[in-house]
């Protein structure tokens, strides 16, 4: 297996010197883009999409026809492993993802297992397909959800804005979450591992929820096992370093211990200062971040600006990926995307120049 013809991706993840700052976007394959709706109409449900090869293939490289990315990530979602653990996801029409048997009993929690990756050989095509079909022209971004970000959707059955059962369990039998928990660490290593050996090459944990718990409940029921998967994931693969990147959305106040964790690379939301950050964690890890995905709904003259800020406050050092603080909005313009990524591309040659 070769290194893309374009690896700034990996080499800014690994911190090292690159030309640029490299560029994605996370959801860059979703509704703000025509072809992406078209494809999910024609497939069917967001579940086909995910679950046939082709489909996945196709709507993973439809952000990169249109813009110059400089990664690809894979199509699927985070939901799929409690899925593979039987709680039956389903798609509401015009609602989020739920679940049919959320996690709501000691004795439904204790029969959960780690299920067997054959059950997930879905995703595994998706990433050897989409390898195939990138002709090794920009590395393959893999993921999995964070072991408490799971366990939300697990628990509440979907989406939450007061996460009220999670709590419930967390502050009531707290050895019942741990279980959740310990079960998910196992599987997300499994899981990003078979990623890795079907063709990721780089690899992401999204802790979507982590920021909605105290700091002592962030440390004891997320970070803890975000330590034991960036302990258990195999970092390289066919003799190139596969990075890790750690995102705790809200996580702002915890980058040391994320940074502490031996990650590669930490995402950063758009609420933290990304110059105060790089001077927390130094030079030990990389950055991933971090525009208010907000900024695309501006003029294409405050998205450039916005860029240009962000790139400037993280100042002339490696080890930058530009990213959005969380997701791109269904709104987004796309011509707004076009300048972002361009102004990030030259804007951070002119500074490697200056
Ligand atoms: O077409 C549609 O209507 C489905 C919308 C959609 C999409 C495009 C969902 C449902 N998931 C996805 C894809 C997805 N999800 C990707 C694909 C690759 C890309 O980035 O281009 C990724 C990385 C995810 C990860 C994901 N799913 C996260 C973590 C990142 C984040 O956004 O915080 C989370 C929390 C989910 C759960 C999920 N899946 C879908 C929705 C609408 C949600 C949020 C549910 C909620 O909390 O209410």
């Amino acid at each position: 297996m070769s290194r893309p013809n374009n690896d700034t991706l990996l080499r800014a993840l690994m911190g090292e010197p690159t030309d640029y700052t490299p560029v994605w976007l996370m959801r860059q394959a979703g509704r703000y883009l025509p072809e992406y709706r078209e494809t999910r109409a024609r497939a069917g449900s967001f579940l086909d999409l995910c679950k046939s090869q082709s489909f996945a293939t196709e709507v993973t490289l439809q952000p990169l026809a249109r813009f110059p990315l400089d990664a690809a990530i894979l199509f699927s979602d985070i939901l799929t492993v409690p899925d593979a653990m039987g709680l039956g996801l389903y798609f509401a029409e015009g609602e989020g993802p739920r679940f049919e048997r959320p996690l709501r009993s000691a004795e439904a929690i204790r029969a959960l297992q780690v299920p067997p990756m054959e059950s997930l050989q879905y995703v595994f095509d998706a990433v050897s397909g989409i390898r195939k079909a990138l002709q090794n022209s920009v590395p393959l971004i893999g993921f999995s959800g964070s072991p408490f970000t799971l366990a939300c959707y697990m628990i509440e059955g979907g989406g939450s804005d007061d996460f009220r059962n999670v709590k419930a369990l967390m502050y009531s039998q707290p050895e019942l979450l741990h279980h959740i928990l310990d079960i998910n660490a196992r599987t997300v290593i499994d899981y990003l591992n078979t990623q890795i050996e079907q063709g990721a090459q780089a690899v992401m944990v999204f802790d979507t929820w982590g920021g909605a718990l105290s700091t002592p409940a962030y440390r004891e029921f997320s970070l803890r096992y975000l330590q034991q998967i960036v302990d258990g994931v195999i970092r390289t693969h066919d003799g190139e370093a596969v990075p890790l990147v750690l995102f705790t959305k809200g996580g702002g106040q915890w980058l040391d211990d994320i940074a502490r964790t031996g990650c590669d690379a930490v995402g950063l939301d758009w609420t933290t200062d990304i110059s105060l950050a790089r001077a927390r964690v130094g030079h030990h890890v990389a950055l991933q971040g971090n525009l208010d995905p907000g900024a695309l709904m501006g003029s294409p003259e405050g998205v450039a600006r916005e860029a240009r800020r962000v790139l400037d406050d993280f100042g002339p050092y490696h080890g930058h990926v530009f990213n959005l603080g969380h997701g791109i909005s269904q709104f987004t313009p796309h011509d707004n995307v076009r300048v972002l990524v361009s102004t990030v591309h030259e804007h951070s040659r002119a500074m490697r120049a200056a």
